[in-house]
This record gives C-alpha cells, sequence and structure tokens, in this order.
C-alpha cells in the first residue's frame, strides 16, 4: 500500500480522499491556490503545498505545479479527484512518465472514453447497447448523412466526439435542417474541443439519466454497484441524485450492470467508473463513460457499504477487489442534495463568508463539506459546496430524513440553494419517484418568481 498520496483537487472532495487515506493509514499531501489557503483540509493536512494562484488555470490544472508538489513531498501516487484533470489522459500520463501511481485508469482508458466516437465504438464492441446512430463519426457527405438520418429516423441528435456532459450537441428536427446542423456543431467543436468530429444519434425526447457505477482491479475483476438516477438536473448541472432509481425492475441493473462489467474486462478498465445510459421506455442506451470518482458517490457508498474512495485508491496500488460481485448486495435507499452557494431560483452564485454553519445530523445522514463558520467561500471555483446525503430503509423514509436534515440545516452569510431542495422534497410528482431529464427545468418554469 501507499505511503503517502497527492490530493490534486479541492473542495469536498479534497477533504473526501483526505479521510479516507486516514482511513487507509496514508499520508495525505494536500495541495491548494492562494484562494483556498484557508480550507478546512489545508488546516487539517500534515502537509500542504501551494500550487499557485486563484485561477485554476494556474493551481489546479497546472500540470507542472502538480507534478512538482509530488515531487518535494514524496508522495507515490495522485488522486485527481473529479473536475480539473481528472478526465485528462495527458495528465495522466505525465503523471506516470514522472514516475507516480495515477489513481484512476490507464491514460488509454482516458482517451478512448474522452473521445464520444471511440468510447461508443468501444462499448458496441463489448456488447453494451447504445443509442441507435451513425456508424462512427460523420463524413462531409451531404446525400450520405441524410440518408443515415432518415434511416434512424427523426429527431436525431449531433454530438461532438470531443463533447460530452452536454457540450457541443445539437438536435434536428428534419431534412431541411441537417446539413447546416452539422456544419454548424463541426465549426464549434473544432474550436471548442480542438476536434471537428461528430457522430449522429436517434434523439430521446424523455429519457431519465440513469448511470452504473463500477470498480475494477489491475487483475481483471470488476463488479457493478447499482445504479444511480440522476434525472434530476437544470443545465446539465445534477441537483438530486437518488440510488435504487424509482421503478426500475431489479432484472434489468442486473443484466446492464452485467453488460457494464464484462465491458470493463475487455478493455482492461482499472480503477472506479461510471458508465451513463439514457433510459426510456424500458431500455438502456449508453451515452458516455466517465473515468473519475463522481459527485454523487455516496448514494452508492450508502445502498451497498462500499468505500468507493478508499477502493480506488487500494486499486491502484495493485490489491485485488476485496469483494466479488455475489458479495455486494443494494440495500435500502439513499438521496444526495448537491449544496450550492448560489440564489436559489436565480442561480447566481453567491460566493462569500459564511456566518454560521450548522450542518444536519442524526441517524442516516451524512454531510461531505470542507466548508465551516466564518469560512469564506471563494468566487473562483464551482459552486457547489457540500452534499448532504441520507440513507432509509425505503424511498419515503430517505424522503422524510432529506426533510428533516434540510430544515435543520442553517446557512448564513451566503446565499444556497436549500430552499429548492426543501420544495423539492415536498412535490408530488418527485415524490412519486420517477421523474425524467426535463422535469426540474419544467418546474422551474411553471413556479417562476
Ligand atoms: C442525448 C439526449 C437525447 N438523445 N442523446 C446531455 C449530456 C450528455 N451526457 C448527453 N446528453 C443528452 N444526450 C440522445 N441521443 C439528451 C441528452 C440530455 C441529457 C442527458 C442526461 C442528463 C441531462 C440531459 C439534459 C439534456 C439533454
Amino acid at each position: 500500500m501507499f505511503k503517502k498520496i497527492l490530493v490534486a483537487n479541492r473542495g469536498e472532495i479534497a477533504l473526501r480522499i483526505q479521510r479516507a487515506c486516514s482511513e487507509l493509514g496514508i499520508k495525505a499531501v494536500m495541495v491548494y491556490s492562494e484562494a483556498d489557503r484557508e480550507a478546512k483540509y489545508v488546516k487539517l493536512a500534515e502537509e500542504a503545498v501551494c500550487i499557485g494562484p486563484a485561477p485554476s488555470s494556474q493551481s489546479y490544472l497546472n500540470m507542472p505545479a502538480i507534478i512538482s508538489a509530488a515531487e518535494v513531498t514524496d508522495s507515490e501516487a495522485i488522486h485527481p479527484g473529479y473536475g480539473f484533470l481528472s478526465e485528462n489522459a495527458n495528465f495522466a500520463e505525465r503523471v506516470e512518465q514522472s514516475g507516480f501511481q495515477f489513481i484512476g485508469p490507464s491514460p488509454e482508458s482516458i482517451r478512448i472514453m474522452g473521445d464520444k466516437v471511440s468510447a461508443k465504438q468501444a462499448m458496441i464492441k463489448a456488447g453494451v447497447p447504445c443509442v441507435p446512430g451513425s456508424d462512427g463519426e460523420l463524413s462531409d457527405d451531404a446525400n450520405a448523412n441524410k440518408r443515415i438520418a432518415r434511416a434512424i429516423g427523426y429527431p436525431v441528435i449531433i454530438k461532438a466526439a470531443g463533447g460530452g456532459g452536454g457540450r457541443g450537441m445539437r438536435v434536428v428536427h428534419t431534412e431541411a435542417a441537417l446539413v447546416n446542423a452539422i456544419q454548424m456543431t463541426k465549426a464549434e467543436a473544432g474550436a471548442a474541443f480542438n476536434n471537428p468530429a461528430v457522430y449522429m444519434e436517434k434523439f430521446l425526447q424523455n429519457p431519465r439519466h440513469i448511470e452504473i457505477q463500477i470498480l475494477a482491479d489491475k487483475h481483471k475483476n470488476a463488479v457493478y454497484l447499482g445504479e444511480r438516477d440522476c434525472s434530476m438536473q437544470r443545465r446539465h448541472q445534477k441537483v438530486i441524485e437518488e440510488s435504487p432509481a424509482p421503478g426500475i425492475p431489479r432484472k434489468l441493473i442486473e443484466k446492464i450492470g452485467e453488460r457494464c462489467t464484462a465491458a470493463c474486462k475487455k478493455i482492461g478498465y482499472r480503477g472506479a467508473g461510471t458508465f451513463e445510459f439514457l433510459y426510456e421506455n424500458g431500455e438502456f442506451y449508453f451515452i458516455e463513460m466517465n473515468t473519475r470518482v463522481q459527485v454523487e458517490h455516496p448514494v452508492t457508498e450508502f445502498t451497498t457499504g462500499i468505500d468507493i474512495v478508499k477502493t480506488q485508491i487500494m486499486v491502484a496500488a495493485g490489491e485485488r477487489l476485496p469483494f466479488t460481485q455475489r458479495q455486494i448486495e443494494m440495500r435500502g435507499h439513499a438521496i444526495e442534495c448537491r449544496i450550492n452557494a448560489e440564489d436559489p431560483y436565480k442561480f447566481v452564485p453567491s460566493p462569500g463568508r459564511i456566518t454560521m454553519w450548522h450542518p444536519p445530523g442524526g441517524p442516516g445522514v451524512r454531510v461531505d463539506s470542507h466548508v465551516y463558520t466564518n469560512y469564506f467561500v471563494p468566487p473562483n471555483y464551482d459552486s457547489m459546496i457540500g452534499k448532504i446525503i441520507v440513507y432509509g430503509d425505503t424511498r419515503e423514509q430517505a424522503m422524510a430524513r432529506m426533510r428533516t436534515a434540510l430544515n435543520e440545516t442553517v446557512i448564513e452569510g451566503i446565499q444556497t440553494n436549500i430552499a429548492l431542495h426543501r420544495e423539492l422534497m415536498v412535490d408530488a410528482k418527485f415524490m412519486g419517484g420517477g421523474t425524467n431529464i426535463h422535469y426540474l427545468e419544467e418546474w422551474l418554469a411553471a413556479h417562476k418568481r
């Protein structure tokens, strides 16, 4: 096992990784920008290294600064967390070339999944069901593209190979609009991702966003830890996540989970990973794979009892997965609310000093946050300041615990989206379960203020 790991991230995930290291008896070296000197995990750290000024381009995205920090502290491995450099294949490669273990999949796996065309081709080959679409990248042949769209059936969606997470996509409803839409998406993709390649898919009108969590070791073992329903989102930012996904038969989850683990074994995937699917009319369609730990991993930790971050570290060190698929049981229900420093209805960021922080507690309540009373939320980064995660034997009990937890929470000095969460937790349709990816935006439009 490693003796010392460098944590190359900030915020609540930096603290989460620091805690996992502490439990494993590993020293955690924290890095921080000039704006993050006062973060809780920096104060707690035995060792912390300033890697640059507040802008992430000069700190959390600064590869030489991070690798130097690992060198001067004699770290053996680097945990990238989520966001920033976590899915940057070149970073993973440079980490390994510098003699450190990257806590995540191989640079090759990251590269394949980063290109959505090659990711989809790998999944088709491995037997994972995908959205019907073009056979790889689109050519410049307008007539050929029209034939592809006609075969799929309108509406179709044009997506950038270098996109993902909602960036670089365009829905096309008629043949008259197709050629121009492809041209526009290619131009935007070339500018934004330095890769003009695009592909075409059938546009699914009312899907849910269901993802499968997997863990794999370096010895060709892979398991799935069930699913998460992440349909409650606004502008591609998830707001609430839960597991299990309401109303989806277990047999279907098991079937798709087995396809995911088979694909992991086939491509030699290691570490934690998430297969993202759209789910519509009882069918799963793969869209993307995330090669990092995700914000919403705690809901899966609650329902499986497995520590995903500790396992990431163990498998990166070469250990075998300490459980088989048969030993993994899902139990109860977990829900996560992301707490953002923002106006709850206008969504304008609200950085500043937190004058009062009273997190909730009690049975089945977990709070992952790096903030505290008198902490200053810097304006330079994502507005998420923490997550409240609850567990219950049933979805109803989990929702009741979340309502209690949200009512207990006191955050003063900045605006937060707690009020929005409190309203959603008593919304009849959400309480019924199984709302789709458009629900929150429709709800917000109907509850304008
Ligand atoms: C789609 C889709 C409908 N049909 N693909 C958006 C983010 C990226 N991961 C893929 N996305 C979508 N791909 C087809 N063929 C609808 C979306 C989509 C979406 C997906 C998941 C969660 C929220 C979303 C919000 C809008 C659109």
